[in-house]
């Protein structure tokens, strides 16, 4: 069986999850659903990153230790993924056992391999961004350009990893496509950015701290911890057992994607690989990343109080549609805009007026003409259902599959608007009173092709799409018959909702939102 592993970033502890994280996390589920209906063997793994003097400042404000901090917030991004029913193979904590024995035994590979050193050090240190800044990077006050606050002046100690041995592969890796251990990083035009700074060369980097308690110790100097950056990205290794027997890491690595947004595409595609090739281990074959939100125009954040969490989400548009509108808004690479009203706009448009209706009203016909049956019609050519597979193969998969969300969600629209088009040119209302077989018909393909858009979107809406197939007496189980049709695209001869089938009650799926007010 083919495998597929993707990841998301793992999320820093200091705070609690907002629409920023569910994105790349509701991103990586559907692709990873996506996968798995394509019958792929799909590894998903999230996280969170519990180390560092970020986590040890925030528990300190609020008056815990870091490991109570950890838990508890750890526990608030379980919740916001069951919440937004997130899919994971794993989930992995920096302060689990398993991770701290494979950092360890990383660390001491590239010690071994004479590619870690001791010097003593002085740097501008930004500990928002857990990292060392350069003069030239600070904005005009002084400060780091990202958070806004002066960055302080360390000085110690500490152990180097020689990244500068490594710029050469790193172009050649990334520039060729060609190269055996090709690393694909995406959009191109971060990738350009990448390679621009990789031509001026790259300096060693410190890689632990002599005065941070709240870290992994180093097996070679136990009295220093390992930099939280290194830590958190060997993550990606630890959660899938590369320190222990299962086979796993052998199964899954080396990972398909990583995803993450851009401010941290650097460390994912210069610092890992080159990590990763220190210890010999093969390189994830890509890094994708996104943009960033801003909320009406301005940066998400506390002070402004603008952060819209994925409690606030569900609360207002349910699961299923809070997955859906989240990755379709705005493109998957650009930074973008986004606000409450725009994605109550998107879920009246595209599920309240277009699904909805097209639900409702042949709901509603099949009750009034048919007694709740799936109509027992002649065997005819369904033409319909045909037209609308054909839309949805055409590019959907591999919108989904290059993270282009809102593009396969467009596709979706176009064929559910086939199909809404093909229910007003048909008139059943009219034919009613003149053509009972050609109503028949008519309702017939309307449920065959709202079955096939239910598998399509199952990725997006899994609860909600499962919901249609069965109220739309479709036969067999939901994810068995989708996998099948994905595997041969054949469309049943009877439909996949038999004639006499008995539907149910849709309800209104989509209550349609107020747009007025946020
Ligand atoms: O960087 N817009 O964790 P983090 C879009 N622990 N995406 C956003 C966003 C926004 N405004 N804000 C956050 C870390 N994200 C490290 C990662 S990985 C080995 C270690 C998402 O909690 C986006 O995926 O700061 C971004 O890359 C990530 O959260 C940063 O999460």
């Amino acid at each position: 069986m083919k495998k597929y592993y993707i990841t998301t970033p793992i999320y820093y502890v200091n705070d609690k999850p907002h629409i920023g994280h569910a994105y790349t996390t509701i991103a990586a589920d559907i692709a990873a659903r996506w996968k798995k209906l394509q019958g792929f063997d799909v590894f998903f793994l999230t996280g969170t990153d519990e180390h560092g003097a970020k986590i040890v400042q925030s528990a300190q404000a609020k008056g815990k230790t870091p490991k109570e901090l950890c838990d508890e917030t750890s526990q608030y991004f379980k919740d916001a993924w069951a919440l937004l029913n997130i899919d994971y193979s794993g989930f992995i904590r920096t302060t689990d056992q398993k991770h701290e024995k494979t950092v360890q035994l990383i660390t001491q590979k590239l010690f071994d391999k004479q590619l870690i050193y001791k010097k003593q050090y002085e740097g501008l240190y930004c500990v928002h961004c857990e990292k060392f800044l350069a003069e030239k990077d600070l904005d005009e006050n002084g400060c780091c350009p990202d958070h806004k606050k002066p960055p302080v002046i360390q000085s110690e100690e500490n152990y180097f990893f020689k990244l500068s041995d490594f710029t050469e592969k790193l172009i050649s890796m990334i520039e060729d496509p060609k190269h055996p251990q090709h690393l694909e990083v995406l959009p191109e035009a971060r990738r350009n950015e990448i390679l621009g700074k990789l031509r001026l060369g790259l300096e060693d980097i410190s890689i632990s701290r002599a005065n941070l308690q709240w870290g992994i110790p180093l097996p070679f100097d136990a009295t220093q911890t390992v930099y939280v950056w290194v830590d958190a990205l060997i993550n990606y290794i630890s959660a899938i057992g590369y320190s222990d027997d299962t086979n796993t890491f052998e199964k899954y690595w080396p990972a398909e994607i990583h995803l993450m947004a851009k401010d941290i595409l650097w460390f994912h595609s210069v610092i890992w690989p080159a990590i990763l090739m220190g210890a010999g281990i093969p390189v994830h074959k890509s890094v994708y990343s996104h943009g960033f939100f801003t909320i009406n125009g301005e940066k998400m954040s506390k002070t402004i109080g603008n952060i819209i969490t994925p409690k606030e989400l569900v609360d207002k548009f349910g699961t299923d549609a809070s997955r859906y509108l989240a990755v379709s808004l705005i493109p998957f690479g650009p930074d973008g805009d986004i606000s409450m009203q725009a994605l109550s706009h998107k879920y009246n448009i595209d599920l309240a007026n277009n699904l909805g209706n097209l639900i409702s009203r042949t709901n509603k016909m099949t009750e009034k003409y048919f007694e709740g049956k799936i109509p027992d019609c002649q065997n005819f050519d369904d033409i319909l259902t045909k037209k609308v597979a054909a839309i949805l193969e055409n590019g959907y998969g591999q919108a989904i599959e290059s993270m282009q969300f809102h593009k396969a969600a467009e596709i979706f629209q176009q064929a559910i608007t086939l199909i809404n088009q093909q229910i007003e040119n048909d008139a059943p209302w009219k034919l009613a009173k003149t053509d009972t077989v050609k109503l028949a018909q008519c309702l017939f393909s309307y449920f065959q092709s709202t079955a096939l858009i239910a598998m399509y979107i199952a990725p997006f809406m899994p609860a909600l799409s499962k919901k249609i197939w069965t109220l739309a007496g479709a036969d067999g189980d939901f994810e068995t018959v989708s996998k099948k049709y994905f595997a041969d695209k054949i469309i049943p001869e009877n439909g996949f909702c038999p004639r006499g089938n008995k539907i149910g009650n849709f309800g209104i799926m989509f209550p349609r939102i107020e747009t007025d007010k946020k």
